[in-house]
Parts: C-alpha cells; sequence; structure tokens
C-alpha cells in the first residue's frame, strides 16, 4: 500500500468486517507479499505432490485403480494452476514464481519429500495427506484475499473426493489378505507423523501466525488445526482396523478432544530446509520436466499471439 491512513483505514475495514480483498484494492506490501509467499508455496505444493503418487499410476493394481489415480493426479495439476493465477492477481508472473521454487527460494509442503514405497501409500496419502489439507483448507475459503478464498473453494470440494478414495482404497486392503492388511498397517506407521507435521510448527514456534491471523488469511493456528484433524482421523483409523503409531493417542474426556503424541519438529525443519529423503529427487524431476516442457510453452504461446493476430486483423 501506498499507506495513506485513509487506504489502511479501508483495509482494515474490510478485513475487519470479514469482507474481502480483491485485487483492485489498496493493501499492505507485507500482506500482499505474506499472500504471494503462501499461495505460490501452496501451488508448488500441489504441483511436486503430482510426483509420489504418479510413481504409482504406471504399476496401479487394476485399471480402476489406475483412471482414478490418474484423475486425481491431473487434479493437482489443476489446483496448482488455480492457485499459480490467483498469485498472479497480486502481480507476480508464474514465470517469476516456478524460477523462485527451482532456485530453492520458496518452499513446497515438508509431506511430498517422503517417499511412496507400496500402493497402500497412494491410500494413504488420500486417506492422511488430502486429510490433513482439508482440514488446513476449508478454513482458507474464507481467507481474506478474494482469489484466493475462490480458489479454495473448487480445491477443497476435489480433496475431500481425493480423501475418501484414499481411505476406500486403504478399506479395500484392510479386508483382503493379511499382507494387504500389514501393508495398509505399514503405509499408516510411515505417514502418520509427517501428516501431523504439515500444519507447521507449534504454535509458539510459527513465524507468521499471529500477524496472518489478524489479517484474516490463516482463521486458525497450526497446533489447532492439528489437534482437529487427529480428532477426525482417529475414529476413522477404528472403522479401517488399522493402529496409529501412537501408544498415547487417546480420547481425553475433559478436553473434549485426542491426546496425541506430535510429530518431530526437529524433523520437520530438516525436510524444510532441505535434507528429506526425496527433496533432492523431487526437485531434479520437476526441473527437468520444466526444461523439457519449454517447447510446449513456446508453441501455445506461438499459437497464442497468432490468434490474437488474426482477430486483430478481422476486427
Ligand atoms: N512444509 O510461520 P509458519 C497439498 C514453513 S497440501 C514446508 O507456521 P505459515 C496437496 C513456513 O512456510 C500442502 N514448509 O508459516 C495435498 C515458514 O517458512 P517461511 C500444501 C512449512 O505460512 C494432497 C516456516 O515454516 N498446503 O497441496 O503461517 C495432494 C514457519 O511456519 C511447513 C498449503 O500450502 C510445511 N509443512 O503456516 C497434493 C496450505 N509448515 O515461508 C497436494 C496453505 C511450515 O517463512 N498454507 N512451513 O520461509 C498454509 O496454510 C500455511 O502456509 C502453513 C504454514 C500452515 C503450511
Amino acid at each position: 500500500m501506498a499507506g495513506t491512513d485513509e487506504q489502511e483505514a479501508a483495509f482494515y475495514a474490510i478485513v475487519d468486517s470479514d469482507g474481502r480483498i480483491e485485487p483492485r484494492d489498496a493493501m499492505p506490501e507485507a500482506y500482499r507479499k505474506t499472500l504471494i509467499r503462501q499461495m505460490a508455496q501452496h501451488a508448488h505444493s500441489e504441483i511436486i505432490g503430482m510426483q509420489p503418487e504418479g510413481n504409482w499410476i504406471s504399476r496401479a493394481p487394476s485399471l480402476r485403480r489406475k483412471a482414478i489415480l490418474l484423475a486425481k493426479v491431473q487434479d493437482e495439476a489443476g489446483h496448482g494452476l488455480y492457485l499459480y493465477a490467483a498469485a498472479e492477481t497480486l502481480g507476480v508472473s508464474r514465470d517469476h514464481l516456478l524460477e523462485l521454487l527451482h532456485t530453492h527460494q520458496q518452499k513446497y509442503s515438508s509431506i511430498f519429500n517422503y517417499p511412496t514405497l507400496t500402493w497402500a501409500d497412494v491410500g494413504a496419502i488420500g486417506w492422511l495427506v488430502d486429510g490433513a489439507a482439508i482440514t488446513n483448507q476449508v478454513p482458507l475459503t474464507r481467507c481474506s484475499y478474494g482469489p484466493y478464498a475462490r480458489a479454495m473453494v473448487r480445491i477443497c470440494k476435489e480433496e475431500s473426493f481425493h480423501q475418501r478414495q484414499g481411505f476406500e482404497a486403504l478399506l479395500t486392503l484392510t479386508r483382503g489378505s493379511a499382507r494387504q492388511k500389514a501393508m495398509a498397517q505399514d503405509a499408516l506407521d510411515r505417514w502418520w507423523y509427517p501428516s501431523l507435521a504439515m500444519f507447521g510448527p507449534p504454535d509458539r514456534e510459527s513465524t507468521h501466525s499471529d500477524q496472518s491471523m489478524r489479517w484474516g488469511i490463516k482463521r486458525f493456528g497450526n497446533d489447532e488445526l492439528r489437534q482437529r484433524f487427529v480428532d477426525m482421523t482417529a475414529p476413522q483409523a477404528d472403522v479401517l482396523g488399522l493402529t496409529i503409531p501412537d501408544p498415547d493417542l487417546r480420547w481425553n474426556d475433559e478436553r473434549g478432544h485426542y491426546d496425541f503424541t506430535q510429530p518431530d519438529f526437529d524433523e520437520l525443519f530438516r525436510v524444510i530446509s532441505g535434507d528429506g529423503p526425496c527433496n533432492r529427487q523431487r526437485m531434479e524431476h520437476r526441473v527437468a520436466a520444466h526444461t523439457e516442457g519449454a517447447w510446449v510453452r513456446e508453441a501455445a504461446a506461438a499459437y497464442a499471439a497468432k490468434r490474437a493476430k488474426r482477430a486483430e486483423a478481422a476486427a
């Protein structure tokens, strides 16, 4: 915001009355930067998130599972597109944001730096990772920035379908042979704590939460959302007949919530800073896909320019 007092008052009047800030509205520069950081990180997560599941498209156990997985991975590309487009309303280009990702200047979600070792991991990602994503993202449909909030409405609808397909895939395994059930349990054992870590550091260590909540970007702190996820997921594990790998997980009548063991936040910070099991592989794959896809972008841009020229000549 160029910073007149009236502009600032108008901005806070919209935020405080739960209205939506639109691209044409004046906004504090720090608000704009925070949104670009979060929306870009979110968009990057969607497209990097295609890799762990994409790993199983050619090895899905049936044609039906393959078709479902293909559609899900395509949805994630679509989510990336909505989010990059929403970020562009803040005056940054998609090319620039991708450049920042490829040069490690912007992050993506820690969760996608873990490997998908078995087919059950595809189910676990749908159930847990998409479940965590929904818990975190439904409040973002009420985010103070209009284009982000609107993009999230559609994304959340699709994520909730993704979550159900993951649950159903795991349910099929847990009702199968002892080996299949063990595979599902192993996937839960490996994905549980990384899923809890997706919500970010505890509130006391969160750099941005207070300010983002004041601006109506985040509606809840990281700890509250993590608790909601555990409360939602623990009964679902019972339905699956699987055991969450936390001996201290139990319902607390007094609190009206499950007690649970927090994830290892040192591990989260290690993974965020580049030292997770698959960080290097994910980035190498992303940069290679971008480089090899250059001709497609050039062809699309040339086609659009030609059409525009033709339309201009016809007008
Ligand atoms: N991974 O102050 P804090 C999905 C960073 S789901 C990496 O609490 P904030 C999908 C944070 O950026 C995943 N970095 O930050 C699902 C900050 O560093 P910088 C994507 C993390 O922003 C299935 C520092 O730690 N979802 O897409 O207030 C299939 C301190 O944290 C993480 C979203 O992006 C992490 N887990 O809160 C396919 C949702 N946690 O930037 C795809 C939107 C924290 O200062 N984002 N950091 O260097 C958000 O809601 C918030 O950005 C977060 C973090 C809750 C993630």
